[in-house]
């Protein structure tokens, strides 16, 4: 029969044999017990597959199974030996732990709330130590080796590690926490910002470094089609609390790394079945529900369960009861079994069956106590590993059972372990003889740092185990920056003005990076990144002229493919379309704006996306991009709350810029002409790629056409600065001064013109770059006058252009009205801010600036109004101007409305 006819006759799987088949499914279970016992349980595997595949050739529905027992994927049988010295190795492994909890205790002790955390790293130790010992690469050749995101609340047990090997002093672990001490001392988690030779990955964020690491890999891969670096056997090693699996961050892009195949991508997932506040999962199993989810998204999904001694029991097991007890059991009852100790673990484990009891009739309370996890087994641990790095044609996730609290006594596995700082007394002299720390008793009450002798074994060991994998880690570099950027006549297009044709600054800054990607020698450095909003800002024809990078090329004939700007796909292409994600997109420009010190290529990311989907949505990630001292430029399309018309609510952005300005080391910018965001992008380049310093941009990007003027000259300092006269007032000397932003700019310019022609009042415009940069500035000139007082003052760079710019300043731009108060501290009450407060509304850019009072004649009427106020113009004259203008004084205020 063909298959096509079969396929209309699908069966459904039944969950009960029928009586009258059970002769026939003994026999082929019969069949099958023989495979597996003579041929072992993989070829069992391997028929059962091809029996499936059989049966879906046939149209038979086979059910989906996502979930292997609860048991190790890998057998006893398939392990090999570990080939390290395991007494050695849990020896350095206990003075880790040691010293990792002693440095958390003694600060508390000392700094009673200072915090730390003790409990997370115990639970990875293991994990870590086998990767340290036989995985993680330091350097391949020239460039740098594994990358490895750690648990952000682990870092005391990397910080310990650090200290045996030399690299961190007595000192620093003493002043973990107190870095503001006048001394070297230990930021509490992974900050580059502030350990920049040490941590790569900020983590401590949940959810961020597992969705980073995939997207890190991505851009491994990226960076190794477009022939940027060398393909290397460099892994990226992901470890994630089973907690910080909640995060959608964590999970939201694990389909991305199977399509893209990532099989230099491997995630560890530390599944001590608590978080902070009790278990993960209590009435379920956490590693089966990843098992399930990450199986199902295309991973290769390595479970780890149970340690070494367990063998012995499965081996014993004949009929599967013990299989089937681990089955039955919940995550709350694995906690409580840890808890609570090997009286309980007879009891309530194997209790529940005669058959079970009996198989550890022989062994002893404590020895059930003992019985081990799979993350605590270094033998496991390293074939798990092992496995992992082997793999092929897709990422890894190994799920390791592990006891939270591990080895700390009555803080073992308890609800509030992840809290706990400080150890009792004998909890702490228990601690000393469990892991066998050669200190004296009391010493151990005072959590007394311990490092045996430079030439002690575990030194010795340690450090040529590293040697061997190519140096200590984490650790990280910045080559020193060698790019020599363009100057401005790479942007002579951009400044030479539209010769009075209508253009945004979108196409203006879509037609500069398409020069830019000429460029013989940046130009392939240029990333450009977009979340499907390639054509909202006229992307086309970037994406013709450098291809959108597709790991397989492009495997179909695109319908466009006869026209000019055809949709093209490449496995050497340049930009990365992400698709509709701005998280995804995030982790990409963070995998290259850090690619200058991760990869030693110094790349620059231009991320553009829809402004209002930006800061607001993925705020934190922005912040970790910072913290790892990430360079480039994040491009706020589609801008302002009036600009980007019809839209409303949900898309008009009128505080981005606010957001921005919270990142320390975001330059954030609001230009209204083209060859403003080409001064901008020309300095900005050479000052994070030639000059190194550690900064990135925010230029919002408009959508609205029109003239673009050639450069003035003589401004480009203003620019950068934040501020410049545009127009001065046509005839005398002006008695207002009108700031400008963005397209608002065209209209302070239009009220310049009405207060001239209508009113007889001169005004100057200026157009307001950036009042972050301002503000900035002004912060740091009044704080050097405030720790100087004996000195002549400084005057902030707003103050001294204004200087001789006499009146009332009406500020006014698409963004909220707090952007321009970031001034006021220094404008006193010479400042009237128009913005754009409140929701947004369907409407066009006419009613929405006449709505949120930021239209030329809003403009003029506030002028009016002030100049009013300050008895310098009749308020009853002032009062007509708002009825003559359309400016309605009892409409709705918009920013409650
Ligand atoms: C985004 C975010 N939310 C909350 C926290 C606070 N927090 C720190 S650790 C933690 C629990 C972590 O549990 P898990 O991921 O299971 O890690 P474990 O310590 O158990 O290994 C929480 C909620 C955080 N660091 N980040
Ligand atoms: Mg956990």
């Amino acid at each position: 029969m063909a298959t096509q006819e079969l396929a209309t006759q699908v069966l459904e799987f039944p969950s009960t044999p029928e009586i009258d088949s059970e002769e026939e499914i003994a026999e082929w279970l019969e069949a099958f017990d023989e495979v597996v016992e003579g041929e072992g349980a993989r070829r069992g595997c391997e028929l059962l597959d091809a029996l499936m595949r059989r049966a879906r050739d046939f149209g038979v529905k086979v059910p989906v199974q996502l979930n292997t027992p609860y048991v190790n994927t890998i057998p006893v049988e398939e392990e090999v030996p570990y080939p390290g010295d395991r007494h050695l190795e849990r020896r350095i492994k206990s003075l880790i732990r040691w010293n990792a909890m002693a440095m958390v205790h003694r600060q508390n002790k000392k700094d009673p709330g200072i915090g730390g955390h003790i409990s997370t790293y115990s639970s990875l130790a293991t994990l870590l130590e086998v990767g340290f010992n036989h995985f993680f690469h330091a350097g391949y050749g020239d460039q740098p080796g594994d990358f490895i995101y750690f648990q952000g609340h682990s870092s005391p047990g990397v910080y310990a590690r650090a200290y045996l090997e030399g690299r961190l002093s007595e000192e620093q672990i003493k002043n973990f926490r107190h870095e503001l001490r006048g001394e070297p001392g230990l930021p509490s988690y992974p900050h580059p910002w502030l350990l920049p030779d040490f941590w790569k990955f900020p983590t401590v964020s949940m959810g961020l470094g597992p969705l980073n690491a995939i997207y890190q890999a991505r851009f491994m891969r990226y960076l190794e089609n477009r022939g940027i670096i060398p393909a290397t056997p460099r892994k990226v090693w992901a470890f994630v609390g089973d907690g910080e699996t909640d995060e959608p961050e964590s999970m939201g892009s694990l389909t991305l790394a199977s399509r893209e195949k990532l099989d230099n991508l491997i995630f560890v997932v530390n599944c001590n079945l608590q978080r902070l506040d009790g278990p993960v999962r209590g009435n379920g199993k956490i590693i089966n529900e990843l098992e399930a989810a990450f199986r199902g998204a295309g991973w290769n999904v390595i479970k780890l369960v149970w340690g070494s001694d367990w063998d012995k029991l499965f081996a014993r097991d004949k009929n599967g009861i013990l299989l089937k007890r681990m089955e039955e059991v919940v995550d709350g009852e694995y906690q409580a079994y840890k808890a609570k100790g090997g009286e309980y673990i007879r009891r309530e484990f194997f209790g529940k069956y005669p058959e079970l009891l009996e198989m550890v009739a022989d062994m002893s309370d404590d020895e059930l106590h003992r019985l081990s996890r799979g993350g605590h087994d270094p033998q496991k641990v390293y074939n798990a590993y092992k496995r992992a790095v082997e793999h092929r044609g897709g990422p890894t996730v190994i799920l390791a059972h592990t006891v939270k609290g591990y080895g700390l006594g009555s803080a073992e596995a308890r609800n509030a372990t992840h809290q706990e700082k400080k150890l009792a007394d004998q909890a702490l002299t228990a601690f000393r003889s469990r892991f066998e720390i050669p200190i004296p008793e009391a010493a151990a009450r005072d959590g007394l740092l311990y490092r045996p002798g430079e030439d002690s074994p575990e030194i010795t060991y340690m450090r040529a185990r590293r040697k061997e994998l190519g140096g200590f880690m984490p650790s990280r570099e910045v080559p020193k920056a060698t790019v020599e950027t363009p100057g401005m006549d790479q942007f002579a297009e951009s400044i030479a003005g539209s010769k009075g044709r209508g253009v945004s600054t979108t196409m203006g800054y879509v037609s500069m990076l398409r020069q830019l990607l000429k460029h013989p020698q940046i130009g392939k450095l240029i990333v450009p990144i977009i979340p499907d909003e390639g054509r909202t800002f006229g992307m086309e024809s970037i994406i013709r002229q450098v291809g959108i990078y597709a790991s397989q090329g492009q495997l179909y004939k695109p319908h466009d493919v006869d026209m000019l700007l055809y949709y093209r796909e490449e496995k050497s292409g340049q930009i990365l379309e992400e698709g509709i994600t701005e998280a995804g997109s995030m982790a990409s420009f963070t995998a290259a704006g850090t690619a200058y010190t991760n990869y030693k290529v110094p790349v620059i990311p231009f991320f553009t996306y829809y402004s209002m989907f930006g800061f607001q949505r993925i705020g934190d990630m922005v912040w970790a991009f910072a913290d790892s001292r990430g360079k480039g430029f994040l491009m706020g399309g589609t801008a302002g709350r009036t600009t980007l018309s019809g839209e409303g609510l949900q898309h008009q952005d009128g505080h981005s810029l606010v957001l921005s300005s919270t990142v320390p080391t975001c330059h954030s910018y609001d230009p209204a002409y083209v060859y403003e965001i080409a001064v901008i992008v020309q300095d900005g380049m050479r000052r994070m790629y030639q000059e190194g310093e550690d900064r990135f941009y925010y230029i919002t990007l408009y959508n609205e056409d029109y003239a673009m003027p050639e450069m003035p000259s003589g401004v480009e300092e203003g620019i950068l600065r934040g501020i410049y006269k545009y127009r001065a007032a046509a005839n005398g000397k002006a008695v207002v001064q009108l700031f400008g932003s963005g397209p608002i700019l065209n209209e302070a310019l239009r009220a310049q013109e009405i207060l001239a022609d209508k009113y007889g009042i001169a005004a100057d415009v200026w157009s307001v770059t950036s009042y972050n940069e301002l503000r900035r500035d002004a912060l740091s000139v009044e704080r050097w006058n405030r720790l100087h007082p004996t000195e002549s003052e400084n005057r902030p760079y707003i103050l001294s252009v204004l200087d001789g710019n006499d009146g009332p300043i009406v500020a006014a731009s698409d963004y909220m009205k707090s952007v321009p108060d970031q001034l006021s501290p220094w404008l006193g009450n010479r400042l009237v801010t128009l913005g754009t407060d409140g929701f947004g509304r369907s409407d066009n850019r006419q009613h929405l600036r006449r709505f949120f009072e930021i239209n030329a004649e809003s403009i003029a009427a506030a002028a009016l109004s002030r100049l009013a106020r300050e008895g310098k113009f009749d308020a009853q004259r002032a009062q007509r101007a708002f009825t003559e203008l359309g400016v309605d004084s009892e409409k709705v205020d918009a920013a409650i409305a």
